[in-house]
């Protein structure tokens, strides 16, 4: 057997990983009420969940249309609460700033950021139906010269190095190898950037992923990592931890009262609740030094 193999022997390889275009097909499609219900209040379209103590007399209105829009209204709150905590440990950005949002979705987050700091913002998502629609409305709000949706592989931006005084991924670092996407949010900071996730991981003190971990996974066609790796893998691409949080607590409350919105549920609602409470998953925020 020889280990060598002429060139005309290469399989091609496609731009796009099937797993990866699978996940694209995915967010092509998807149009959850959850999302563009909570999205059309304000023009803040988010994908993260909520965190927070929530209003729980919005269920007691007895008017069945407004009992929906309050519903939806205080879903959207703790969803915006969310994404302020996160902007909250970008560091100190100015204006001048550029910030990198990984997996940017319908584009919330980066929006979020510029409206707090005044800072540039470059949102990656596989989904070209969803950087097309978070261009249209950052156009729409007339802040497109600031802040830009790119169809690209957070993976691979193609993004100048060292250009970013911070980046984050807002709960989608479970659709990536984090050898890979630790060492492109390396590439891209500047020394002395910050590197912000609020992820769902599994315990691993708990052992390996339970079966409600397996079926969020099935569910959304992602592969949730272990805690341990993530701090493996900043640790190995220049990644220092100054503040981590387990949020788990925090997020029972949105998913509480999500499993009551009878207009909003997507179904995996009891599943996150049971396993944020046998303990084998958790709700964690990691705020990094880039060194
Ligand atoms: C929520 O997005 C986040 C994900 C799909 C990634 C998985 C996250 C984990 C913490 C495991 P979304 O807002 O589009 O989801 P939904 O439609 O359920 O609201
Ligand atoms: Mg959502």
């Amino acid at each position: 057997m020889t280990l060598t193999h002429p060139d005309t022997a290469r399989t091609a390889l496609p731009a796009q990983t099937t797993y990866q275009s699978r996940v694209a097909d995915y967010w092509n499609a998807e149009e959850n009420p959850v999302n563009l219900e909570l999205g059309r209040i304000d023009d803040l379209y988010h994908h993260h969940y909520g965190i927070g103590d929530a209003d729980r007399s919005v269920l007691n209105e007895p008017d069945p249309g407004r009992r929906r829009e309050r519903i939806t209204g205080e879903l959207h709150r703790l969803e915006h609460a969310q994404a302020e905590l996160l902007a909250s440990h970008l560091g100190d950005l100015s204006p001048a700033d550029r910030v990198f949002d990984a997996g940017c979705g319908r584009g919330g987050g980066s929006v979020v950021a510029h409206l707090r700091y005044g800072c540039r913002a470059d949102g990656v998502t596989i989904s070209a139906k969803q950087a097309d629609f978070a261009n249209e409305q950052a156009r729409r709000r007339g802040i497109d010269t600031k802040v830009r949706y790119h169809h690209r592989n957070m993976l691979d931006t193609g993004f100048t190095t060292g250009a970013y005084a911070a980046s984050w991924n807002n709960e989608s670092t479970m659709y990536v190898e984090l050898d890979l996407l630790f060492a492109e949010h390396s590439r891209l900071l500047r020394r002395g950037g910050r590197y912000v996730t609020i992820t769902g991981c599994y315990n691993d003190a708990y052992g390996r992923a339970s079966r409600e971990v397996s079926l969020i996974n099935a569910h959304y066609i992602c592969d949730i990592h272990p805690r341990s790796a993530y701090f493996r893998a900043m640790a190995a691409h220049r990644l220092v931890p100054v503040h981590v949080e387990d949020l788990t607590e925090a997020a029972l409350p949105y998913w509480e009262l999500r499993r009551e919105a009878e207009h909003l549920v997507t179904g995996i609602e009891d599943t996150f609740l049971q396993a944020y409470r046998n303990g084998s998953f958790q709700y964690l925020l990691i705020v990094a030094d880039r060194v």
